[in-house]
């Protein structure tokens, strides 16, 4: 009934702990001023801009969405497909208010979305919808878990959703062989051009960042 849809929440997910959501945000900073200047991403600069001689300041580009998180189940208050279903898992239950240590294994921007990836452990996969990754059609195949990430920000009029399928779409160019253009070694690691604007950081040093896992109503 009514009343039952309503105690569900907008989304459940892990939330950053306030400690590393600096680090994070100072993180992404830090890689899109790099990413700015590299005669690679200016090259491209046609992905984001639509004209070839247009500037772009990508820190100004990509707006900040809220507390950082990565979602597990987006419930949309009960009226998400499975939302029930999720909320009644009992690891989903016998978890919440539990810290977990997250991975962030690389990131990524795209003319829509600028994410971090995050690396799932076995554990934390528990949590983890059956269907994430069903509901998108080219990345039905990869593994569960591709689309765990944490959105960093949005271009103007982008939701947050379009972060997850940014980041699948990437991972279902790599599955199909796709190496993407080995752009450069940076300090964070190394730079990947998979064309129409997507690029991807694979971090050398993971981010461990500890998360609670809870939920969100608005
Ligand atoms: O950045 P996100 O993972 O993308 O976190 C937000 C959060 O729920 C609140 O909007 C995510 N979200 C929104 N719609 C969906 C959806 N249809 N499927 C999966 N995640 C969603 C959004």
């Amino acid at each position: 009934g009514p009343i039952e849809e309503m105690s569900l929440p907008l989304y459940f997910g892990w939330f950053l702990l306030s400690s590393v959501q600096d680090k994070v945000r100072c993180t992404s900073m830090d890689f899109l001023k790099t990413l700015d200047t590299l005669e690679a991403f200016k090259k491209h600069l046609i992905d984001f801009t639509g004209k070839a001689e247009k500037e772009v300041d990508l820190e100004q580009y990509f707006q900040a969405k809220g507390t950082l998180h990565c979602t597990t189940k987006f419930c949309d208050y009960g009226k998400a497909e499975g939302a029930k279903e999720y909320a009644q898992i009992p690891a989903v239950n016998d978890l919440y208010g539990s810290v977990f240590e997250l991975s962030l294994s690389a990131l990524f921007v795209t003319p829509r979305t600028v994410g971090a990836r995050v690396s799932l452990t076995e554990e934390q996969l528990v949590l983890w919808p059956a269907d994430a990754e069903k509901e998108v059609e080219s990345a039905a195949s990869l593994p569960l878990g591709s689309r765990a990430h944490v959105t960093l920000g949005c271009a103007e009029g982008v939701e947050p959703v379009q972060t997850g399928l940014d980041l699948l779409d990437i991972l279902a160019l790599q599955q199909g062989g796709q190496q993407g253009e080995l752009v450069e070694e940076m300090e964070l690691g190394s730079l990947t051009y998979y064309g129409e604007g997507r690029w991807l950081l694979s971090l050398r040093e993971p981010i461990c960042a500890p998360a609670c896992f809870s939920s969100f109503y608005e």
